[in-house]
């Protein structure tokens, strides 16, 4: 309740108006999710022009009410995602890029905690475990309350291939992408099922699934610059989970305490989703293989952690 008496409004605030913060944005209107929508970029003018023409669909919709906002915005906030980051340039190397966008997100996170001490903060940009993990450190918030989008997109990605190879509505398929959400991630194949039985695909195919999932991003970019439609949906489930209180199942990147030996890094695994951010973390039985390969990718963002320290 609200000091007034009334039910308090919900509101969610996206960092970063680009491809990805604006059909963000626009999935969780259409999807009536909140009472409030902020968005803040470094290029205001980019947010005033996305609010104004959603507002402008209002008369389509009702519900929540949208604005260009500032940081101050942030204070009466429950989820605040983060999708702002910087591009590659030019014969910039991965971990110069790192570098820059852990300089936007000290920034970020610096503003956002000087209004804010009670949300969840949501990360996207890339690379979203280290983002992630980055702040965490950061904001020194319960660790339930900082989730990345992990490997949820890519457990999409995963279960629409499946679906389509057997002809099943992706929606049957129950399979998992865990680990680094990039190239060190791993399909746990073990797991995969429609209706409780295994996933009938024969080594060649599941190899076809397997690639074709991990470089849906490149695939995409290669064709039309940016992947922005299918995350948009995924941060909106996730931001359900939460704001509806839902105990829901998501690969969301969280920090590992001891999950089959690994600690101290943020990895996309199951997680229990809601209002309290990550519940807990799902105890799943992998194989020595999936476990070696969950190792490597841990220790690839460990190497990548260490690089920008
Ligand atoms: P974009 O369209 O370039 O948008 C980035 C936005 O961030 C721009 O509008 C910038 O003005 C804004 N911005 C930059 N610096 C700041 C700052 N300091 N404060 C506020 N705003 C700022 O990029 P796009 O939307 O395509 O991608 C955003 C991020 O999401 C990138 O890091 C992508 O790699 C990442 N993605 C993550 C996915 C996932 O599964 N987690 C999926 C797709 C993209």
């Amino acid at each position: 309740m609200a000091e007034n008496g009334m039910a308090k409004k919900t509101r969610v605030v996206i960092i970063g108006a680009g491809a990805v913060g604006s059909t963000t944005a626009y999935t969780l209107l259409l999807r009536n999710r909140m009472d409030e929508l902020v968005l803040i970029d470094a290029n205001h003018k980019k947010a005033v022009g996305d609010a104004l023409d959603m507002n402008h669909g209002m008369p389509f919709l009702g519900g929540a009410k949208v604005w260009a906002g500032t940081y101050e915005d942030c204070r009466e906030a429950d989820v605040i995602i983060i999708t702002a980051g910087a591009a590659q340039r030019e014969g910039e190397t991965r971990v110069d890029l790192l570098k820059r966008n852990v300089a936007i997100f000290d920034s970020i996170v610096t503003e956002v905690l000087k209004v804010n001490s009670h949300g969840i903060l949501l990360i996207a940009s890339n690379p979203v475990d280290i983002m992630s993990y980055f702040s965490w450190k950061k904001s020194q918030w319960p660790v339930n309350r900082v989730i990345g989008s992990g490997t949820l997109l890519d457990s999409a990605r995963f279960r629409y291939l499946i679906g389509d190879k057997l002809d099943i509505d992706p929606r049957s398929v129950h399979a998992h992408i865990i680990g680094e959400h990039g190239d060190s991630e791993l399909p746990l194949w073990s797991l995969a099922n429609v209706a409780g039985a295994e996933v009938k695909l024969n080594d060649a195919e599941r190899e076809e699934v397997f690639v074709n999932t991990r470089d849906a991003a490149y695939q995409i970019i290669s064709a039309k610059g940016a992947t922005y439609y299918a995350i948009a949906l995924a941060l909106d489930r996730i931001c359900t989970a939460i704001l509806r209180d839902e105990g829901a199942v998501l690969n969301v990147s969280t920090l590992l305490n001891d999950y089959h030996g690994v600690s101290d890094v943020y990895l996309g695994v199951p997680c229990v989703v809601d209002r309290s951010g990550v519940r807990e973390v799902m105890d799943i039985p992998i194989t020595a293989e999936e476990k070696e390969l969950l190792h490597r990718s841990a220790d690839k963002l460990k190497g990548l952690i260490e690089s920008i320290q």
